[in-house]
């Protein structure tokens, strides 16, 4: 691969119209719903947290949903995906219910984890999303346990590990990567690099803007991706997912995206990081995966009306979740307890 280490950003990242050559209408218009339900459930929890209806904080990751979507379009829920505090898009682009999903971040019982877990601490066994934490790095050596644990079992299920930028300075992921390689586990590291860790600018953290010299230097086969290109991130997440089962793995993709609101919360202009101007936020705009997909759709030949009726038709399943969910009633407070290890 040519070695991306001097190169800039800007040359990986593009706001052109994808390529949609190799994938069938129906399938790009699956994959656009998706992205579309993404954002737009963010917003609603923006709004939400907003107004006060989500008591914990929210960490969004509008901007970013064609990694997710990408990845999990190869999938079954026999595979084991983790995430840490910015996965809303990780399991919803698994398909988890939505109501039980609104539910969980509204603390309501009918949460996919009871209402106890909220926002950083989502799980959906039932779609093969294996958990998050918001210790940054902390689901990273559980993927590849349990990428470890398939293999030995002779299962064919894989683990995928969605990692940050900033969790990439964590020195457990180094362990990780080294273990995993050394095991030729069945996991796949993907790492959304949107040059942010909390309020720091890579720049500021790092030598270097990429950090697949990491999979390198542990002799992991990776690849850097533009993260707001769906059908680039399609083409090497099925490539990849495809050796990891027959037993090539693991895989490092590093995907080069970005975050519009700040690190938490609803907020495009407050607590977003030193060294972020107006005229960024701008750029990665023009940069927005979702308007890119549909252009290049647009320009072949699928009606824009459509494309509208679509959205209206998500809006209208995700206001219909929302106010489900909020009917919901929440956990009485020493519920908690029933939950807790204890030795008697
Ligand atoms: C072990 C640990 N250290 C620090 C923090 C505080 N913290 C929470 S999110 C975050 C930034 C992580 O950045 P990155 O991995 O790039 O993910 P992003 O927020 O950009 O999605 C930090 C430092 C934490 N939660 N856990
Ligand atoms: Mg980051």
């Amino acid at each position: 691969m040519k070695d991306l280490n001097n190169n800039k950003i800007e040359s990986i990242t593009s706001e052109k119209e994808i390529n949609i050559d190799n994938f069938s209408g129906d399938e790009l218009l699956e994959m656009l719903s998706k992205m579309i339900l993404i954002r737009n459930a963010e917003y609603k929890i923006a709004k939400g947290r907003e107004i006060g209806l989500v008591g914990g904080p929210v960490h969004l990751g509008v901007g970013q949903e064609a990694i997710p979507v990408g990845i999990s379009q190869y999938l079954n829920n026999n595979d084991k995906v983790f995430g840490a505090h910015r996965s809303h898009a990780h399991i919803l682009s698994l398909g988890i219910d939505l109501k039980s999903f609104f539910s969980e971040i509204l603390a309501k019982s009918s949460g996919i984890s009871k209402g106890m877990g909220g926002s950083m601490h989502l799980f959906g066994g039932s779609v093969g999303f294996s958990g998050s934490v918001p210790i940054v790095a902390g689901t990273v050596p559980l993927a590849v346990g349990t990428a470890l644990a398939s293999k030995l079992k002779g299962e064919d299920a894989i683990s995928i590990s969605y990692l940050g930028d900033g969790a990439m300075e964590e020195g457990i992921v180094h362990e990780s990567l080294n273990l995993a390689r050394i095991n030729n586990c069945p996991v796949i590291f993907v790492v959304e690099n949107n040059l942010f860790s909390s309020h720091l600018n890579i720049n500021l953290r790092q030598p270097k803007e990429l950090t697949y010299r990491f999979a390198k230097a542990n002799d992991i086969e990776s690849k850097v991706l533009d993260g707001n290109n769906l059908t680039s991130i399609c083409m090497t997440s099925k490539e990849f997912i495809r050796r990891c089962r027959a037993g090539e793995g693991p895989f490092f993709i590093e995907a080069i995206t970005y975050r519009w609101f700040g690190h938490v919360d609803w907020r495009e202009d407050i607590d977003v990081g030193i060294n972020r101007s107006a005229e960024d936020l701008k750029y990665w705009k023009k940069r927005d995966p979702i308007s890119r997909l549909k252009k290049s759709l647009l320009k072949n030949n699928f009606v824009e009306n459509h494309l509208i009726n679509l959205e209206k038709d998500i809006q209208k399943d995700i206001d219909n979740a929302w106010m489900d969910a909020l009917k919901e009633s929440s956990p009485e407070w020493n519920e908690s307890l029933n939950y807790v290890f204890k030795r008697n």
